[in-house]
């Protein structure tokens, strides 16, 4: 077990709250970075042992590649390890004022250059609506430097405070600025985007309804990375109006607290838990 290490300071907290992100900076050695680096290459060659829950282009097209990978961590294991990383981990917990962390699913989303798609400008929990309430936080980690040519993140400030935007997904103009309906934003608001560049190896943690998006890719640099989508230890299953890819992993009743193997717990009272053991202990609790 690794003790729970208070590593963010009021001001981050303070920061995230109110803005609904926090560039925060590195937290992968080198060596995870040419790790990850490699496993991920064996995915996308089809030599990892297991295949991940879904892999396939989510782009526009040829000319717009976005390569999403959803469940990595179940196709090798330095994706696994990530998940329980004990540095991000502990700064999640604390973002979420929580001492219970999960994982809902990770998701990878990969924009080779010069033909990489944009992200469109949406929100995650509307996506999410059989797992309540919306209160996950993501931590997003670029696998190679991210920059605003070869598509880093953007996050619109203060909108996970505004509530759901109708199905979520906002819209992208041409010029990359989100495509809103002006009538959505609370009176005195405006939106503010905030580009996230960052070097390889660091994260961007972000609210599950924080307006994000990214660029499309026409530099010559490829743009890995990955996001994995924690939540918090109380967060249950509610069957809902739409259905998600995972939601076929999902053991528990209606209205429960959501575990089970697909959905590691890697923070247990303020502990750390090695995600071997996590997995064990919800094989042997099922
Ligand atoms: O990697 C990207 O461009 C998008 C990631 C994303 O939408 C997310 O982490 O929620």
């Amino acid at each position: 077990m690794i003790e729970y290490n208070k590593t963010l300071t009021e001001e981050q907290i303070q920061s995230f709250r109110a803005n609904g992100f926090l560039n925060y900076g590195r937290v992968l050695t080198d060596a995870q970075l040419v790790t990850l680096r490699q496993s991920l290459d064996r995915v996308l060659t089809g030599q990892s042992a297991a295949a991940p829950e879904a892999i396939g282009n989510i782009g526009g097209g040829a000319q717009d590649v976005v390569t999403q990978v959803v469940n990595v961590w179940e196709s090798e294991p330095a994706f696994r390890d990530h998940l329980a990383n004990p540095v991000i981990v502990p700064l999640v917990a604390q973002l979420m004022g929580t001492d219970t962390v999960r994982v809902w699913h990770d998701q990878m989303q990969l924009k080779p250059p010069r033909i990489g798609g944009p992200t469109v400008w949406h929100q995650d929990h509307p996506y999410w609506h059989v797992i309540q309430p919306a209160d996950l936080i993501s931590a997003w980690v670029a696998l190679e430097d991210a920059t605003i040519e070869n598509g880093a993140m953007s996050m619109v400030r203060r909108s996970h405070l505004w509530g759901q935007y109708d199905g979520g997904t906002i819209g992208i103009n041409a010029d990359f600025t989100p495509a809103y309906d002006p009538a959505f934003i609370p009176e005195g608001e405006t939106v503010e985007i905030v580009p996230c560049e960052v070097p390889a190896g660091s994260v961007v943690f972000h609210h599950c309804r924080t307006w994000h998006g990214a660029p499309a890719n026409r530099s010559e640099n490829p743009r890995p990375a990955i996001a994995v989508h924690y939540m918090p230890g109380y967060t249950r299953y509610e069957p809902a109006d739409q259905t998600h890819m995972v939601e076929r992993h999902i053991h528990v009743a209606p209205g429960e607290v959501l575990t089970g193997e697909h959905f590691p717990t890697v923070m247990e009272s303020g502990k750390m838990v090695s995600l071997g053991q996590s997995l064990e202990s919800e094989k042997t609790t099922k």
